[in-house]
């Protein structure tokens, strides 16, 4: 029986009006490697994006649950290894809030490593040809706040999570960024599926 992955992708936040994130779990197939995939959209609000998933995971229960942002200042595909404690936002998020110096969950840990093998899809990707670099810090923006929150709630069970940040599009780069395009993005998020099948 193929094993169950919850992959979700970020609505556009700031001044951008699309994500590469979800359009490109959008373009992803239903099943992948070893997995069937379930795909959601998720809001970039804090708090509100990991009970979305949450949520949805409840219903669902994945084996797997496999978060995508865009980090625009990146121009490879970054598994991120850690995720922390901290909100910390440099602009509102899509509610309007612009937490400072907050914790994600009072009295939680500083913070947890991810329990997806980021260096296995490192490697996966990167000897697709594709950029990639293994990232140790997601932020401390809405991507972390899920992140955090997914592995608080997933430790201690068989669940497994993993996040992984995305370059902008090309359209929607600043320079010196020059983005990638959405068909490799999203080549990319289907081989590091199949790499943390394996
Ligand atoms: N990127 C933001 C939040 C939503 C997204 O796609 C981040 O890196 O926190």
């Amino acid at each position: 029986m193929r094993k169950k992955l919850l992959i979700t992708g970020f609505e556009p936040f700031g001044k951008d009006t699309v994500n590469p994130s979800w359009e490109a779990v959008k373009r992803l197939p239903d099943k992948a490697g070893r997995f069937e995939l379930m795909k959601l959209q998720v809001p970039v609000v804090f708090g509100l994006a990991a009970e979305t998933v949450l949520e949805a995971a409840k219903e669902y229960c994945p084996d797997v649950i496999l978060s995508i942002g865009q980090a625009g200042k990146r121009d490879s595909v970054t598994p991120e290894v850690v995720a922390i404690n901290l909100r910390d936002a440099s602009i509102a998020d899509n509610a309007g809030k612009k937490p400072q110096d907050e914790p994600v969950i009072a009295d939680g840990q500083n913070a947890y490593f991810s329990s997806v093998p980021g260096r296995t899809i490192f490697q996966a990707v990167k000897d697709a040809g594709i950029p990639c670099a293994i990232s140790y810090s997601a932020g401390v923006y809405v991507c972390n706040d899920l992140f955090y929150t997914l592995l608080h709630h997933s430790d201690g069970t068989t669940t497994r999570v993993g996040f992984i940040h995305v370059p902008s599009l090309p359209q929607q780069a600043e320079k010196p960024r020059s983005g990638m395009q959405l068909d490799v993005i999203t080549q990319a998020l289907d081989i590091a599926i199949q790499a943390i099948g394996e």
